[in-house]
């Protein structure tokens, strides 16, 4: 047998003694406004990485196109109950998340709590503009607005961020697990990229009552909303594939806020223009303002028509900003000043009563009065929400177990360890061990 030679390795440490450690030139943001655009710009050592265009409406088609018969774009016009209930939506989501900083920042709310400030024109234009209780959305941590834009009440939503029994999920999920069977939010989901699938899940059982159970009333769509880095999950890929193959009724959002907590949507996305990725797999795609409810409706309304009348999917890529840092618990310091700046000035609230005030739907003759009206109205909601969820009581500790999926599995591995791989025996074990005591 030959002998496999050994190569030595070179003394590392000692070559390279004497030369100077090597900096690694950190990045830096450079963002440069157009009047119809926004440009980010990330520079390493002189050397531009990527940039990325925000532009209005674009639509892309798979090569040769077609809808599919029957099927009609045509959306109703936006009249002024529409717009007040948009109006409506937009503050109760707003006013909302703005309790929900206090009342954390209070020490009311356990866990990561997420907050939509400033993405509000995407859940109103979408769900409170098209949805009824029987369609389905699928969310993420970042949950609570789209619930709320789904018809589930304030109260319970609160209640559900303070633990409390009355919430939506019973107080068992907290921030980040919105549940509400009665009006289809099929949960806000922690591990980024989860909830799609479940969503072609819904869609596909949907499509199964309507072809093979012949169920008239089966025309449900369903939402699922995610983020841009989300969307580099190999999830998001399956997923489309196998909705377009099916054509399922099926709506993928995603909310291109340009973040992924701290890494920027242009330096870990090979390419960065989302929409695109719509025709790759044989569906439309479309970008849109999503800082303007007005387009956000329109989009969304045109997408939801198609998966009603039996035209597939879509992928609609949201062009938007999180006002706040990542989560509750993030100081926000990453992001460019100018940045933040910019997108403060395109304020999705601001913005629509600027064109109720004084632009497009300037003919439907809303007040000023009607709208602050309005505003006092949900204040109020808000309040009486944080009033419910603190006179809420706890959830009984005899309820724990009731609503996981798991079954005990004490015969296969023993009892008596802490971390006993089955979650009900560990905690029985920590509890008898007067651990919650
Ligand atoms: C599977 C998985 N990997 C990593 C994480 C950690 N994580 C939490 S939020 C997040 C970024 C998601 O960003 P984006 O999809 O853009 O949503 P946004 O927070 O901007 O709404 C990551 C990586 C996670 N929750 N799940
Ligand atoms: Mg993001």
């Amino acid at each position: 047998m030959m002998a496999r030679a050994v190569a030595t390795p070179p003394k590392k440490a000692d070559a390279k003694a004497d030369e100077p450690k090597k900096e690694m030139p950190s990045w830096e943001v450079k963002s440069t406004q157009f009047e119809d655009g926004y440009v980010s710009q990330f520079e390493r050592g002189g050397e531009l990485k990527a940039t990325m265009f925000r532009q209005g409406t674009v639509k892309a088609f798979p090569e040769g196109w077609k809808e599919e018969e029957g099927v009609d774009l045509t959306l109703p016009a936006l009249d002024k109950p529409m717009a007040l209930k948009i109006y409506k939506d937009m503050q109760l989501g707003r006013q909302f998340e703005d309790m929900c900083a206090q009342m954390y920042y209070r020490g009311k709310m356990f866990g990561f709590v997420h907050l939509y400030n400033g993405q509000e024109a995407v859940s109103s234009g979408c769900i409170a503009a098209w949805m009824d209780k029987k369609d389905y959305v699928v969310s993420t941590y970042r949950d609570h607005v789209h619930a709320l834009s789904k018809g589930c009440s304030a109260n319970a939503v609160m209640a559900e961020l303070f633990g409390k029994a009355t919430g939506v999920s019973k107080g068992m999920g907290g921030s980040m697990h919105m549940f509400d069977k009665e009006h289809g939010v099929l949960g806000g989901f922690a591990f980024i990229g989860e909830g799609i699938p479940v969503a072609c899940g819904s869609a596909f059982q949907t499509l199964y009552r309507k072809r093979v159970l012949r169920e008239e009333s089966a025309n449900q769509v369903t939402a699922a909303f995610f983020g841009d880095g989300t969307a580099n999950n190999g999830q998001f890929f399956e997923c489309l594939n196998m909705a377009a193959l099916w054509k399922l009724p099926v709506i993928f959002c995603i909310e291109n806020n340009g973040w992924a907590i701290g890494m920027a949507h242009e330096r870990a996305t090979s390419d960065p223009v989302i929409y695109r990725k719509g025709p790759a797999f044989n569906m439309p795609g479309i970008q849109v303002d999503g800082n303007d409810v007005l387009a956000t409706r329109e989009a969304f309304g045109e997408a939801c028509a198609r998966a009603r009348t039996g035209g597939g999917p879509t992928v609609i890529e949201f062009m938007t900003y999180r006002q706040r840092g990542h989560s509750l618990a993030d100081p926000d310091e990453l992001r460019d000043k100018r940045e933040k700046a910019w997108w403060a000035e395109r304020d999705p609230i601001k913005r629509f009563e600027k064109e109720i005030a004084t632009g497009s739907l300037k003919g439907l003759g809303i007040t000023k009065e009607e709208l602050k009206e309005i505003e006092k109205e949900i204040e109020k909601v808000v309040e009486d929400a944080v009033e419910f969820g603190e006179n809420s009581p706890e959830p009984d500790p005899s309820q724990m177990f009731d609503f996981t999926f798991a079954a005990p599995i004490d015969a296969a591995f023993g009892t008596g360890h802490p971390r006993h791989p089955e979650y009900k025996t560990s905690i029985q074990y920590e509890m008898e061990q007067g651990l919650w005591d």
